[in-house]
C-alpha cells in the first residue's frame, strides 16, 4: 500500500481522539518455538494498516495535544550490525519513512523515556491502547503489559480501549484496499484452477495442497492468507480440517477453503469438486443448491441491510432449495446440513476485525463472505461454496466470481466436458 492510505488511516484514528490523548499501537514480537528456534514474525494487522511497517518490537506512538496538532512517531529498532548479520537488514529511518509517512522515526530506547516524560509533564490525561484478546487466558501483549505499568505507576492517567475506533475503520475498504484485493483475487483463482486440473482418483490431499502453494509462489505469494483447508471426501466432515494426509477416491468431492494474499489484503474462497471431474447425480443435486442459494445472495445484496440478516436469508433460502430435492422437510432441520454461517468480513484478516455485527447495515467498501456449506454425512458429501461480496453503492460485486463456480465452469476445467 502507499504511504498516503496509512496516512489517512492515522488521521481519522487520530480524529477520534479528544485532545490531552496519547494513543500507542504495537507491531508485537515474535513468539518462541522451540530451542532457540522462533515462529515466523507476523505483525500486528492494526499496526500494519495504520503505519504499513511489519518489523518487530516498532511502536507508534501519537500525542493528541489539540483538535489539529499531533505529535507522531515511530519508534523501531536501531540498526545493528552484528544482529543484522545474523536476522536481516532493519528497516532505515529513511525506508521507515517512505513506508509510513510517519512525522519522525526514532529508536525504541527512546520510548520508556518519552513516555514518562509526558506523562509528568502533565501533557496527557489519557492513554489509548489497543486491547484486542479472543480469550480471556491468553497471555498478555505489549498494550497490556504497558496498562499494567501506567496503572501501578501513574493511576492517574485514565486508561481506554482503541480497538473500537479501529474495527469502525477497518469495516470500510478503500480503493487501494479492493484493488490489492483483485489482484488476491486473480492469484487464488491460479491457485484452486491448478488443484482442479491436477485433480484425480488416488490423490492425496497434499499434493492438492502443493498444486495450490506452487501456483500461489509463482505469483510472488510464499504465505497463503490463512492455513489452506483442503480435503476428501469424509474429512469434508470437518470444517477445520489442517491434516492433508486423506486420499481422493474416485466419486469423492474434494473441498477447499483457500485465499491468497497480496499486499496485505486477503481472499477467502472455497470450491468443491468432484475429484474425477464429473459430479455424479447427489453431488449435482447439493451443488445446484448451494450455487443458487449464492446467486440470489449476489442478486440481493445491496447497501443497507442489517448484517444480521445475510446470513439468516441465505439460510432460508438454502433451505427452500434442500427441501426442493427432498432432503429437509422443516426449517428447523436445516442446521443437520448447514453447519455453519459464513458472512465474515474479509480484509487485513481472514475473519477481519470490524465493527459488531449486531448494529452493522452492509454499507458501500464492506467485503464478507457469501459462504454456502452444504454437508450431508448421510450421502457423504460435503462441501463449500465461498465468495468474496464487495458492497458497491448500488449493490454488490462478486470479487471471487473469476474462480470457476458453476458445474459447467468446473468440468470444463477439469476436462470434463
Ligand atoms: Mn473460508
Amino acid at each position: 500500500m502507499i504511504k498516503e492510505f496509512h496516512m489517512e488511516n492515522r488521521q481519522s484514528l487520530y480524529n477520534s481522539l479528544e485532545p490531552g490523548s496519547l494513543a500507542i499501537l504495537f507491531s508485537g514480537q515474535s513468539k518462541r518455538k522451540t530451542g532457540d528456534e522462533y515462529y515466523p514474525f507476523f505483525a500486528d494487522r492494526s499496526f500494519v494498516y495504520m503505519t504499513g511497517i511489519d518489523q518487530e518490537q516498532s511502536i507508534l506512538a501519537a500525542l493528541k495535544y489539540g483538535a489539529d496538532s499531533v505529535e507522531e512517531a515511530l519508534y523501531l529498532l536501531p540498526p545493528n550490525l552484528l544482529e543484522e548479520r545474523w536476522t536481516g537488514r532493519r528497516l532505515t529511518e529513511n525506508q521507515a519513512q517512505d513506508i509510513s509517512g510517519a512525522a519522525q522515526i526514532k529508536y525504541i530506547q527512546e520510548f520508556t523515556t518519552y513516555l514518562d516524560k509526558k506523562i509528568q509533564s502533565g501533557s496527557l490525561e489519557r492513554l489509548y491502547l489497543d486491547f484486542d484478546k479472543l480469550k480471556e487466558d491468553e497471555p498478555d501483549n505489549e498494550a497490556y503489559k504497558l496498562a499494567a505499568y501506567i496503572k501501578s505507576r501513574y493511576p492517574f492517567v485514565t486508561i481506554k480501549n482503541l480497538n473500537p475506533q479501529i474495527r469502525k475503520q477497518r469495516t470500510i475498504k478503500k480503493s487501494c484496499e479492493i484493488e490489492a484485493m483483485r489482484t488476491a483475487e486473480q492469484i487464488t483463482k491460479e491457485g484452486i484452477i491448478a488443484m482442479m486440473k491436477a485433480s484425480k482418483p488416488g490423490m492425496y490431499e497434499y499434493q492438492y495442497k502443493a498444486e495450490f502453494d506452487y501456483a500461489l509462489a509463482q505469483h510472488g505469494v510464499l504465505v497463503p492468507g490463512f492455513p489452506s483447508i483442503i480435503s476428501a471426501g469424509d474429512n469434508n466432515f470437518c470444517i477445520h480440517y489442517y491434516s492433508y494426509k486423506g486420499r481422493a477416491s474416485d466419486g469423492d468431492m474434494i473441498l477447499n477453503d483457500v485465499g491468497a494474499c497480496y499486499d496485505n489484503m486477503i481472499t477467502d474462497v472455497s470450491r468443491g469438486w468432484p475429484c474425477n471431474g464429473k459430479f455424479n447425480e447427489k453431488q449435482r443435486l447439493l451443488y445446484q443448491c448451494a450455487y443458487e442459494t449464492s446467486n440470489y445472495m449476489f442478486d440481493i445484496l445491496k447497501p443497507g441491510i442489517p448484517m444480521t440478516e445475510v446470513d439468516l436469508t441465505a439460510r432460508k433460502y438454502n433451505y427452500e432449495r434442500l427441501k426442493e430435492i427432498g432432503l429437509c422437510d422443516k426449517y428447523e432441520d436445516v442446521g443437520k446440513y448447514m453447519w455453519h454461517g459464513g458472512a465474515h468480513h474479509v480484509g487485513y484478516d481472514v475473519h477481519d476485525l470490524v465493527a459488531p455485527a449486531d448494529t452493522m447495515l452492509t454499507a458501500p467498501g464492506m467485503v464478507f463472505c457469501v459462504d454456502i456449506g452444504i454437508y450431508c454425512e448421510e450421502w457423504g458429501i460435503g462441501f463449500r461454496l465461498e465468495d468474496n461480496c464487495l458492497i458497491t453503492e448500488t449493490g454488490c460485486e462478486n470479487l471471487s466470481a473469476l474462480t470457476p463456480r458453476s458445474m459447467e465452469e468446473i468440468e470444463a476445467i477439469m476436462g470434463k466436458r
